[in-house]
């Protein structure tokens, strides 16, 4: 037999209190399938995946986990997991299937429905608008290269906002910019698959102010949500000890990090990239896009390992100074603690919340399980270094693993593994893993906490 896992409660009690989550993510992309009912049209990632050679397995999102129809399924689970807030993503082109500006009932309603399931079970909703999945119609139009997508996006952020009204408490507006405008427009190896140094400058413009267009919509229809984005990186270390891996190191903290963060927390481009986004900015520009965010979500998965890539792009490569995840990721927790002080750092930074954490392992499904010891300490691990945060006075307000399901994982396809939940693609058959009863187990012992009479939980967090 082999033994159960748990988290140890007691050291994690800081995190056991009203001001603090513990949620899971999923992305639209990466688990509904159905890509051709109720309406959607394709995104570039249903392009991007039929073009031969761009995704490992040759897979593509177009049946995933099937959640659009195993939806309620899906609920139960998080149900079962206990989870206070389930964090997912809205597929534009669901809502908005065609350039015409008309609402798609069929796919909003979607969402409604889930986000009022969620409720009616006391989980709370924080809803994704753009988690890469850009609709191909945009993109045949210059994408984010082009300013109107922007506009686009806020249209959308406001028929969201309008249509799902109260059943969502938090709202993000675009995932991991850095991921759209590196992978997706300088290193092409994600939709839609650009390798092109202006796109790219072109698309972190766009992106942002996309995000403070949308902040605006937001705040005038869902003004009881709380709103932000989701950034995402670690710090980021010289491959070697050359002066070269450390310049390219330095260039990759600020493109991953601070041409982000810069100016949607103090409303500026850092010194290095003024110049080169100048010809997309107008007048005003930097103060939409500085809007105030309610919250900062952070994604952290490992450090950065860099090298001078190609054409002066920083590369990152694998390491070797500590164990890898399946996608030759380094189990690094004190990445966490490390780049959230780059950022207080730097910044007046917002109520922060670790929006993405979680790793990959090639699982086997043991009859009914899957014992995954080493997801489960990574996870325990990250928890670890949050709750030293959170202690130390750091205002992070919450933990969100990723993820729900084994799902589509981008260019990665299918073969890699980050569910809580194991997914059988032939079968749809979702089987908890270890890492998942031991979350539950968390989760529901932070139920009973916050149930006892507030007096015994101040005593017990001492
Ligand atoms: C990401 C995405 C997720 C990935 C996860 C693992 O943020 O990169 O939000 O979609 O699946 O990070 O790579």
């Amino acid at each position: 037999m082999k033994q159960s896992l748990s988290f140890d409660t007691d050291t994690l009690k800081p995190l056991m209190t009203d001001d603090f989550v513990l949620g899971i993510a999923t992305s639209s992309y990466q688990i509904e399938g159905a890509t051709t009912a109720g309406g959607r049209t394709d995104s570039v990632w249903d392009t991007f995946c039929r073009k031969p050679g761009n995704i490992a397995d040759q897979s593509t999102g177009e049946v995933a986990c099937d959640h659009y129809q195993h939806w309620q399924e899906d609920v139960a689970l998080l149900v079962e997991l206990g989870v206070e807030v389930y964090r997912f993503s809205i597929s534009w082109s669901r809502v908005f299937p065609d350039d015409s500006g008309v609402v798609n009932e069929e796919g909003l309603s979607f969402y409604r429905r889930l986000a009022e399931a969620l409720r009616s079970h006391g989980i709370r909703p924080m809803v994704t608008l753009h988690h890469w999945d850009l609709p191909q119609y945009l993109q045949d139009r210059g994408g984010w290269q082009n300013r109107d997508t922007a506009l686009r996006f806020a249209e959308y952020a406001a028929a969201v906002a309008t249509g799902l009204g109260s059943s969502v408490d938090f709202y993000t507006t675009i995932n991991e910019p850095w991921c759209i405008v590196h992978l997706g427009h300088r290193t092409g190896v994600h939709a839609p698959g650009l390798r092109d140094q202006g796109a790219a400058v072109a698309a972190t413009h766009h992106l942002l102010l996309a995000h403070g267009l949308a902040m605006q919509a937001l705040r005038e229809r869902a003004p009881s949500a709380e709103l932000g984005i989701v950034l995402n990186g670690g710090p980021s270390y010289p491959y070697s000890e050359s002066n070269a891996d450390a310049e390219a190191a330095s260039i990759l903290e600020s493109e991953q990090i601070h041409r982000f963060a810069a100016p949607i927390l103090s409303g500026h481009y850092p010194q290095d990239f003024q110049s080169q986004v100048a010809t997309y900015m107008r007048p005003g520009d930097l103060e939409t896009i500085a809007a105030p965010c309610d919250y900062l979500g952070w994604n952290y998965y490992t450090r950065n390992l860099v090298k001078p890539g190609e054409n002066g792009v920083p590369e990152i490569v694998t390491g070797q100074d500590y164990p890898l995840t399946e996608m030759g990721w380094e189990v690094y927790p004190e990445g966490l603690r490390e780049v959230i002080s780059i950022l207080r750092e730097h910044y007046d930074v917002p109520p922060l919340y670790v929006s993405e954490n979680g790793a990959a392992f090639e699982d086997q499904l043991d009859g009914e399980t899957v014992h995954d010891p080493d997801r489960f300490h990574y996870i325990q691990r990250h928890l670890q270094v949050i709750t030293d945060m959170v202690q130390s006075g750091v205002d992070i307000r919450g933990y969100i693993c990723w993820t729900l399901l084994d799902n589509f994982e981008w260019a990665e396809g299918c073969s890699k593994r980050f569910g809580l939940v194991h997914v059988d693609f032939d079968t749809q058959e979702r089987v908890i893993k270890d890492s998942g009863k031991a979350y539950a187990n968390l989760n529901a012992d932070k139920a009973r906490i916050m149930a006892s009479p507030r007096e015994k939980r101040i005593d017990c967090a001492r």
